[in-house]
C-alpha cells in the first residue's frame, strides 16, 4: 500500500516536499506501505480548494447531499474488505473486528445521516422568527488510529449532509483505510474541492490546520494532550472545536447484578479491540464482599481471550497498534506492580510464542485504589483495574473522580435499577446492563474528555450554525 499523494481540490496532487514515512504493521513490526508527508503549504492548497468549493456546495439541495450519500454508500459497501483488510494491516485489529465492526461502523454512520438527513428540519419558525440551520463553513477533520474509518466517517458524513466543505487529515500511523475512503469518495463524483485529503503527522499538517485563517470549525479525535493543543491554535480565529478525547469510564457493577454475567462482559469490553479505544470500561467497581468471587470470573475470562496474529482462527486480541503503545502501556502496567496492585492475570512482556508484533497479555489488576496511576491515566491497552467499594454511595463517587467523562457502565439485577445510577455519573454516555452503543448516538465526553457530541443528530448540528431571522414571519 502506498499513498505518496494527497487529495485536493477533485484530484491526486504531488506533495510540496519529498518526505515520506513508512507505515508499520504491528503484527509483522514490518513496513506494510508509504505515505508522503504533507506539510504547511499542502495545508494551503487543500483549505484554499474547500474555500473555494464552499459558496456553491453550501447551496446544493438537501436531494443532492442525499443522492451523494447514497452513492458514498454503495462504494463504501463494494470495498468494505479492502477497507477492513487496510485496518488490520495498519492497526492490527483482528479481521473479524476490522469486518464486522470497524468498517462496517464507518458505513452506518453513513447510513445514519443519509435516513437523518431525509427529514431533518433546516428551517422552522418560532414566533415571528425564523430559524435557519446553515453550514459552518471549511472544517478541518483530524483523527487517530483506534477505530480510524468510524473516526473519518462520523465526521465526514455530518459535514457532507450539512453542506460543508473540508480537509481530513486521517491518523499517520493507520492511512491506508483514509486512502480507500478518498477513492470511494472521488468515485461517488463528490465535486471537486468538497473534500480534500492531506496526510501528515501532527506537528507538520494537524497544527497549520488547526490555526488556518480559512478554517472555520475544527472536529478532532485523539489524545487529551492534541485536543489542547488544538483548541489552543484554533482560539486566535474563534473557531468553533468539537473534540472526543480520552476517557477512564468506570463499570460499576452493583451488588444486585448477575456477577457472572456482569464480569465477564465487562473483561470482554475492556478487552476488545486491545483495549484500544476511548469509551472501554477500564475501571471495574466491584462489592468489597464479591471482589474475591469477581476477580475470579475476570482471572478466568481474561485467560480464554485470544492473543494471536489478527489473521488467526479464534483470535480476540490482535497487537497494539505500534511500537510506542506498546512501550507506553508496558511501562503503565509495570507502575500498576510497583504501586501494590495485585496483578492477577497478565502482567509485562509479551504472551509466549508472541515475540515479533507489539503484543500485549490481557491483564488484569485486582484490589487497586482510584488514587493510583493505573486507575488515573487512560492506559489504551488490555488492562483492567479491579477497584472494591463499600456502598453504592461511595462507588458513585469514585466513578466521578477522574478528570475523564466520557463514558460510564453500570449493571444491575434491572436496567431501571441501573439507570437511576447512570444519572448519578458525569459522562456523555452511560451503558447499561451490558448494552452496546447505538451510532444514532449521540457520543462524546464531559470533562477533559471533550467537548461536543458526534453521532446522528447531534453530530450533524456540530456542523451547523444557527441563525435567527428576526421578523421574518410578523
Ligand atoms: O494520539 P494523538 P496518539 C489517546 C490514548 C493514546 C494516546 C496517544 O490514550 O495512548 O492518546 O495516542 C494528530 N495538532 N488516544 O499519540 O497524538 C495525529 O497526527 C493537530 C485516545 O496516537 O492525539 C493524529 O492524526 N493534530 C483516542 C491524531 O492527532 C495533532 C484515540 C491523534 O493523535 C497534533 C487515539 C497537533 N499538535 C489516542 N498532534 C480517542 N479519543 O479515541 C497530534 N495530532
Amino acid at each position: 500500500m502506498e499513498t505518496l499523494k494527497f487529495y485536493i481540490n477533485g484530484e491526486w496532487v504531488e506533495p510540496n516536499q519529498a518526505q515520506t514515512l513508512e507505515v508499520i504493521n504491528p503484527a509483522t513490526e514490518q513496513s506494510c506501505g508509504r505515505i508522503a508527508l504533507g506539510n504547511e503549504q499542502d495545508v494551503n492548497a487543500a483549505v484554499a480548494a474547500a474555500k473555494a468549493a464552499f459558496p456553491a456546495f453550501s447551496q446544493t439541495s438537501r436531494e443532492e447531499r442525499i443522492a451523494l450519500l447514497e452513492k458514498i454508500l454503495t462504494g463504501l459497501a463494494a470495498r468494505k474488505d479492502d477497507l477492513a483488510e487496510a485496518i488490520t494491516a495498519e492497526m492490527g485489529a483482528p479481521a473479524w473486528l476490522s469486518k464486522m465492526a470497524q468498517s462496517a461502523m464507518g458505513a452506518a454512520h453513513f447510513n445514519e445521516t443519509l435516513q437523518l438527513l431525509k427529514d431533518y428540519e433546516f428551517e422552522s419558525n418560532r414566533g415571528s422568527t425564523r430559524l435557519r440551520k446553515e453550514p459552518i463553513g471549511v472544517c478541518a477533520l483530524i483523527t487517530p488510529w483506534n477505530w480510524p474509518l468510524n473516526q473519518i466517517a462520523c465526521k465526514v458524513a455530518p459535514a457532507l449532509a450539512a453542506g460543508c466543505t473540508m480537509v481530513l487529515k486521517p491518523s499517520e500511523i493507520a492511512p491506508f483505510d483514509a486512502a480507500i475512503f478518498t477513492e470511494v469518495l472521488h468515485e461517488a463524483g463528490v465535486p471537486a474541492g468538497v473534500f480534500n485529503m492531506v496526510n501528515g503527522d501532527g506537528p507538520g499538517v494537524g497544527a497549520p490546520l488547526s490555526s488556518h485563517p480559512d478554517v472555520d470549525m475544527v472536529s478532532f479525535t485523539g489524545s487529551t494532550r492534541a485536543g489542547r493543543l488544538i483548541s489552543k491554535a484554533a482560539a486566535d480565529d474563534i473557531k468553533r472545536v468539537s473534540l472526543e478525547l480520552g476517557g477512564k469510564s468506570a463499570n460499576i457493577i452493583l451488588p444486585t447484578a448477575n456477577l457472572e454475567k456482569a464480569v465477564s462482559k465487562g473483561v470482554q469490553s475492556m478487552m476488545m479491540n486491545s483495549g484500544q479505544s476511548c469509551n472501554a470500561p477500564s475501571r471495574m467497581l466491584v462489592p468489597a464482599e464479591k471482589h474475591a468471587e469477581a476477580v475470579e470470573i475476570a482471572k478466568q475470562t481474561a485467560e480464554g481471550l485470544a492473543v494471536n496474529d489478527p489473521h488467526a482462527e479464534g483470535v480476540y486480541l490482535g497487537p497494539v497498534s505500534s511500537d510506542v503503545q506498546f512501550e507506553k502501556i508496558q511501562g503503565l502496567i509495570q507502575k500498576g506492580i510497583d504501586e501494590g496492585a495485585e496483578l492477577v492475570v497478565g502482567g509485562t512482556g509479551k504472551p509466549e510464542g508472541l515475540d515479533q508484533g507489539y503484543y500485549v497479555k490481557p491483564t488484569v489488576f485486582a484490589n487497586a485504589n482510584n488514587q493510583m496511576t493505573i486507575a488515573r491515566e487512560e492506559i489504551f491497552g488490555p488492562v483492567l483495574t479491579m477497584i472494591p467499594y463499600a456502598s453504592v454511595e461511595e462507588a458513585v463517587d469514585i466513578a466521578n473522580d477522574t478528570p475523564y467523562g466520557l463514558s460510564g457502565y453500570v449493571y444491575g439485577e434491572t436496567v431501571e435499577e441501573a439507570a437511576g445510577i447512570a444519572n448519578q455519573l458525569r459522562t456523555g454516555n452511560v451503558h447499561l446492563n451490558g448494552s452496546g452503543a447505538d451510532t444514532k448516538g449521540p457520543f462524546g465526553g464531559y470533562k477533559q474528555s471533550g467537548n461536543g457530541r458526534e453521532w446522528g443528530e447531534f453530530g450533524l448540528e456540530e456542523f451547523l450554525e444557527v441563525k435567527a431571522v428576526f421578523g421574518a414571519n410578523s
